[in-house]
């Protein structure tokens, strides 16, 4: 190739079944597992970029599945990536941009996989490649999901024995609204100062519910309300932050920069929860940052509970960020029973340890995802 051209020679996705370590009980579903779609781009000069898309219970979240963002990627992504140039990922996320729709979730794997084989070819972490961490630990919080007020306790004293979370997020939304704030009540006494309890509705409430519910859940000493209605509702969620005593913060809503910028523009929100997917990429998650550092908006390091790829590279990306006030949720590879990486990432005093080495800083445990792959006929036989 001329001009330091570095071809892509192969776009390999693979779908991935893991099974998580209890039932995760949300307001929409309840997840028994986590499907990946995993990404490798093998590139002409030998370097291979990983990446990995995930979404929540296949549909049940947002409107992309995994098997739908390995149907993109292979159809789609793979024929502009394979006339691409691996050297400058930047120039490719703009040509998939002009050519592909919307597909978040595909756009960032494949973004962090560009970003990952150039980080391995310059020697340069991702997060450096995205400007410099001004952070190498990440606060991560837990979420108590297990659809038991007692279970969710006795989870949160072992995390806090094993001072590995501080914070924890509950799930609510598919109960009454007498019986979820009883729930969360019970925890914070249970917990008190000891721990920051917050809450995720997942959009199940109405306007008036929320209402309700944030004066209440204010009064029981929750620290913080995430998308309590729907994703649409930008006004009611402006009425809702102009009414709390706690923050409220956007999720479901927030699907880039330019949601971030109407948000801002609107005063819909206190807090922003970015996610890398959600995002549609780490630069474009970087745009969403930027914005709220602007509007002076708090920002929170979300998850789509990936497996260790994904959350490595979001890791990455909020390492980034000057400041975190509440934190992350990057506990992705801990809900699971198998550890994907072949160094699992580094989980003590309450934060994860950002990898400092080249691209994402992380390698596949290969035997793993040949025993996790859903096209069985590509295993090996025994
Ligand atoms: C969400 O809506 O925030 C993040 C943590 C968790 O338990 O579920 C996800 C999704
Ligand atoms: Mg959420």
């Amino acid at each position: 190739y001329e001009n330091g051209m570095i071809a892509i020679e192969r776009v390999e996705t693979i779908i991935l079944d893991v099974p998580t370590i209890r039932p995760h009980v949300l307001a929409m579903t309840t997840m028994y597992r986590q499907t990946v779609c995993l990404l490798r781009l093998h590139c002409a000069d030998g370097s291979i970029g990983i990446g990995e898309a995930t979404t929540i219970g296949g549909l049940s979240y947002g409107d992309e599945s995994p098997e739908g963002i390995k149907l993109a990627i292979d159809s789609y992504f793979a024929p502009l990536l394979l006339v691409g140039d691996a050297s400058r990922p930047a120039m490719i996320m703009a040509a998939l941009g002009r050519s592909i729709v919307g597909n978040h979730f595909a756009k960032c794997a494949v973004e962090t996989a560009l970003l990952d084989a150039q980080g391995k070819r310059t020697g340069l972490a991702i997060s450096e490649l995205l400007g410099g961490r001004v952070r190498d630990e990440l606060p991560v919080l837990w979420t108590l999901a297990s659809g038991s007020t007692a279970d969710d306790i006795a989870e949160a004293e072992t995390m806090l024995d094993l001072r590995r979370h501080k914070a924890f997020k509950l799930k609510i939304g598919k109960r009454a609204l007498v019986e979820d704030v009883t729930h969360v009540g019970a925890i914070k006494r249970a917990l008190g100062d000891r721990a920051s309890i917050r809450v995720d509705i997942n959009m199940a409430w109405d306007e008036t519910t929320a209402r309700r519910g944030v004066a209440m859940l204010a009064d029981i000493g929750c620290d913080l309300v995430e998308q309590p209605i729907s994703r649409n509702n930008r006004e009611g969620m402006a009425r809702l932050r102009a009414l709390s005593a706690i923050p409220i913060m956007a999720d479901e809503a927030l699907h880039g920069p330019e949601d971030a910028f109407d948000f801002a523009r609107s005063a819909a929100a206190d807090v922003f929860a970015i996610k890398i997917e959600q995002s549609g990429g780490l630069s474009a998650a970087k745009a969403v940052q930027l914005i709220a550092d602007a509007a002076g908006i708090g920002l929170y390091g979300g998850t789509m509970l990936e497996a260790g790829v994904g959350t490595i590279a979001s890791a990455h990306v909020f390492a980034t960020f000057p400041s975190l006030a509440f934190g992350t949720e990057l506990f992705g590879p801990l809900l699971l029973t198998e550890e994907l990486l072949e160094v699992p990432p580094t989980y003590s005093n309450f934060a994860l340890s950002v990898p400092s080495g080249p691209g994402l800083g992380i390698a596949l445990d290969e035997d793993c995802i040949t025993f996790l792959r859903r096209d069985a006929a590509a295993r090996p036989t025994i």
